[in-house]
């Protein structure tokens, strides 16, 4: 097995290389070979100086998130970085790239610190739901203070080193030739005979107790009274490093970090981390290859036609929109304007970018605009006939090699291959909306799209900044089918005795962002409608039908499920009027729960979820998750709906869908995925690969 940490001597200087690939993360093969290494620069005469350095990309990426969650193997990062502390010869940390989280606490553990300018560093555990747990919490607020502190690792953002705030932590910043200023460093050192200087022993940030008070009050105000899990014990590991000696200060942080590793929120934020990593593996990276993409076609410039052309104008592409006349013509480019403004008012856009970005757009009423295009995305035409004669017409017009893609998340992308002569280039993009806010791209494969063209689609969507996922080409992809499935599970709990209102504020307490009636209204009910019936679920919507024929529509109309004035949204006794006539006529049940509402929610997402896996619409349960966190606000800390589900226990999910079903009602009928994991003692996890 090959060292993970290289080992030289250079004049009196012991190097100790991290070597492993590919972020050098503290896995136990590290953790080992580091300490061995490090024993014997201790143990070697000739070593006057120690000095840690990462080979490849970066410096550290910290603890190897794949071990938590286990029994950690000795050496632990905490004691590891004491030994290092420990030393008895001054240890220099030679930071290039990144470091972060256990990286950046090595890097501390260190008696001095030399850094490439350009390096990013940072505390990012608390968007695993974890904190510091190797010394950070104790050693950075001895350096920085409790303000600085605390902005790095309740935030997880990283900065460079060479910013602001972050230069406290270095003895020395240099834009390149790190090795050689760190060798030079070592050299002085030992010329000079400085002495080891410990983190433990810093003062500095520690000083002006006021200040330091000051921050911690602001960000415990910050916080609120729950405090969420990790920032709320960060900043009580914080405070402490100010109030007890090292030592305990250590043990506190210790105590803290086995509690949140071993949370549900920890387990489930640190599995949306490997299932946006694994979102990427697609069948067709490995055999496709990414086209030449410059000129981008937009068909189609209504809200989300606008949305798809300024996020290409701000990721650089020159794009084509065509509409159908000119004075439709003419009003998209308004409504791009209004998206180009505030994107500017929002800081996504520089206003002198702004001034010259319309250069890069052409707006047209002729397709034939389209035959220098690389890709063409389709975003008017309602139905699938009116898709398909687009499709048919745009393949006359385009050149060789372009993708065509559909941005209608119920388009049959096999059928609209078929309307063409080049189905191996034919795709869905579907952007969850609104465009410029939502991250997610459901890149719809049909049964012909070829390797290069998923591939080309995928890198587009990352240009624009987005997480693309791979989900087959049949109506309502990843979205549209769980949230229709959400919306049909309320919408039964209210034909058998909840509100509407009731449903809401459980699923807001589980912790979406909006519950289903509260979302209706924003997205309008003709699209909900539209949605179930695309999705199937045509059967429960008289309720809708009903609110839909009296005017209701939604926001947009100031009433729907709810009336909207100048103060927002409030209850309509007509709604509850109209649900108790309809309920008359089909018998109210008994009233569920909150937690019946919320685990019956659940339990038809989770559901429609395993039948996607079945069916093999998606590759795993974890690009679910994604999806759902990414473009339909599903709470991250959840995990997502097939993580919470294996939370929540696969087997009494199971066993309330069979429950509801008894009546007859096919829409809860567990899907045999279920059955089959149940029996065999696994879960959805199990499936992520
Ligand atoms: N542990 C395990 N695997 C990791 C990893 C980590 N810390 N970081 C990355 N990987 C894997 C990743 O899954 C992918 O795998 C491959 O490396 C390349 O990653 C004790 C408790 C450093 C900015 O949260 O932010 O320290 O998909 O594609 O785009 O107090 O990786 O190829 O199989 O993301 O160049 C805290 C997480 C850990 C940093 C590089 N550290 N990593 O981005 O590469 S907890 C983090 C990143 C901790 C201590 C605490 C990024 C990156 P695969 P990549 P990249």
């Amino acid at each position: 097995m090959a060292l993970t940490v290289g080992y030289e001597v250079d004049e009196g200087v012991a190097v100790l290389s991290l070597q492993n690939p590919p972020v050098n993360a503290l896995g136990i093969a590290l953790r080992r070979d580091l300490l061995a290494a490090f024993e014997t620069a201790l143990a070697d005469r000739s070593v006057r100086v120690i000095v840690l350095i990462g080979q490849g990309k970066l410096f550290c990426a910290g603890g190897d998130i794949s071990e938590f969650g286990k029994p950690f193997k000795a050496p632990w990062v905490p004691e590891l970085f004491n030994t290092v502390e420990q030393s008895t010869k001054p240890v220099i940390a030679a930071i290039h790239g990144a470091a972060l989280g256990g990286g950046m606490e090595l890097a501390l553990a260190c008696h001095y610190r030399v850094c490439e300018a350009r390096a990013r560093i940072g505390f990012p555990e608390v968007s695993l739901g974890l904190l510091p747990g190797a010394g950070g919490t104790q050693r950075a607020p001895r350096l920085c203070g409790a303000e600085t502190a605390l902005e790095l690792m309740i935030t997880g953002k990283s900065v460079a080193a060479g910013s602001g705030a972050a230069r406290v932590f270095f003895d020395l910043i240099v834009k390149e030739g790190l090795r050689e200023a760190a060798m030079t460093f070592a050299q002085r050192l030992v010329e000079k005979g400085l002495p080891v200087r410990r983190t433990r022993d810093a003062r500095n940030g520690l000083k002006d107790a006021a200040a330091y008070q000051t921050a911690i009050a602001k960000w415990r105000k910050r916080l609120g009274k729950g405090g969420a899990e990790a920032p709320g014990e960060i900043l009580r590991c914080v405070e402490a490093a100010a109030l007890l000696p090292f030592d305990v200060g250590m043990a506190f942080e210790r105590a803290a970090f086995d509690t949140l590793e071993q949370s549900e929120t920890s387990r489930a934020l640190r599995h949306v981390f490997f299932a946006e990593n694994k979102v990427a593996k697609i069948p067709e990276a490995k055999a496709g290859h990414a086209r030449a993409l410059e000129q981008i076609g937009v068909i189609g410039g209504g809200t989300r036609g606008a949305g798809l052309v300024a996020l290409s104008l701000m990721a650089g592409f020159e794009v084509v929109l065509v509409e159908k006349d000119a004075p439709s013509l003419a009003r998209a480019l308004t409504r791009l304007r209004r998206l180009l403004d505030r994107a500017v008012s929002r800081g996504q856009l520089s206003a002198l970018r702004r001034d010259g970005i319309e250069a890069l757009l052409h707006g047209k009423t002729d397709m034939v605009a389209l035959s220098e295009a690389d890709l063409v995305i389709v975003a008017a035409g309602g139905d699938a006939l009116e898709q398909g004669q687009i499709f048919a017409q745009l393949d006359a017009v385009v050149k060789d090699g372009a993708v065509l893609a559909s941005a209608s998340p119920f388009a049959d992308i096999g059928a609209l291959a078929e309307r063409t002569g080049c189905a191996e280039d034919v795709l869905g993009l579907h952007f969850s909306l609104p465009t410029q806010m939502s991250d997610l791209v459901e890149v719809a494969v049909g049964p012909a799209s070829g390797a290069d063209a998923v591939v080309t689609a995928t890198t587009f969507a990352r240009k624009l900044g987005k997480v693309p996922v791979r989900v087959l080409g049949v109506p309502g992809r990843i979205g549209g089918r769980l949230m229709a499935a959400y919306q049909a599970a309320a919408d039964r709990l209210v034909m058998s005795g909840a509100l509407p209102q009731e449903v809401d504020r459980a699923m807001r307490r589980w912790g979406m962002a909006l519950g289903p009636y509260q979302l209706a209204d924003v997205m309008g009910l003709e699209r909900v409608l539209a949605r179930q019936e695309e999705c199937g679920h045509d059967r429960r919507v008289a309720l809708l039908r009903a609110l839909i024929k009296d005017g209701r529509l939604g926001r947009k109309t100031s009433k729907g499920w709810y009336r909207y004035d100048a103060d927002g949204g409030r209850v309509d006794p007509e709604v509850a009027a109209m649900i108790a006539s309809l309920r008359g006529q089909t018998g109210g049940g008994s009233f569920p729960d909150e937690s019946d509402i919320q685990r019956l929610c659940l339990a038809a997402m989770a559901n429609e979820g395993a039948r996607m896996v079945e069916e093999g619409h998606v590759m795993r349960p974890g690009d679910i998750d994604v999806a759902m966190i990414r473009g339909f606000a599903f709470p991250r800390w959840r995990g997502g709906p097939m993580q919470a589900a294996d939370s929540a226990g696969l087997l009494s999910l199971r066993n309330l869908l069979r429950t509801c079903a008894q009546d007859g009602d096919a829409f809860w009928r567990p899907v045999n995925l279920l059955d089959d994991l149940i029996k065999n003692g696994r879960h959805f996890s199990d499936l992520n690969g």
